[in-house]
């Protein structure tokens, strides 16, 4: 009985973390997944043919800037940003600024990641307000490269996952925990 029980609750878990974000915009399409490393400008550059400027290679300094449009929300969002080879370790901020709809964001994210040659998505939670409008345009400025490239796969604009249900999860683990004990 124990195994009957569980598999059901582990495949309405995964369900329930697959619909709990929603997708409001992709800007581009995801070519690298996370900490992929890229070792040079032509492979990071091959799978982004047919993509919108400015998806591919940027250097240094230089600001470049897209637009997310979509249905106008009130939802708490999230900004996803994949970028390769930000060389985050070298001084200063290599992301110098962001700015949303003209409204400056938190840079310090971009500096999480202290490791050369890899893919890393960046997340920034964005103001309450910032879809109201239905379009958002991003402004990115890149500074302090020391001559390094810096590659652009996709940004996407999603809903945070609600604590409402991230609590439900927890109640419904805590419960299988506990049958699985007895
Ligand atoms: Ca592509
Ligand atoms: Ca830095
Ligand atoms: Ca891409």
């Amino acid at each position: 009985m124990r195994n009957a029980f569980w598999l059901p609750t582990a495949m309405a878990l995964a369900l329930a973390s697959q619909s709990n974000a929603t997708i409001f915009s992709t800007y581009g399409d995801q070519d690298f997944a996370e900490g992929t490393i890229v070792f040079s400008n032509d492979e990071f550059l091959l799978p982004q043919a047919g993509e919108p400027s400015p998806i591919g290679v940027q250097f240094d300094p230089s600001t470049f800037q897209w637009t997310h449009t979509f249905a106008p929300s009130a939802d708490a969002s999230l900004l996803t940003i994949s970028l390769w080879d930000l060389d985050a370790n070298f001084p200063a901020n290599q992301v110098a600024s962001l700015l949303v709809n003209g409204v400056a964001q938190d840079v310090s994210p971009f500096e999480a990641f202290q490791d050369g040659d890899r893919v890393h998505l960046y997340q920034l939670p964005l103001a309450p307000g910032s879809l109201s409008t239905g379009s958002a345009t991003v402004s990115l400025t890149l500074d302090n490269l020391s001559g390094n490239a810096v590659g652009f796969d996709f940004a996407q604009i999603s809903s945070i996952p609600e604590p409402a249900s991230l609590a439900l999860l927890g109640g419904v683990l805590s419960l299988c925990l506990r049958r699985r004990g007895r």
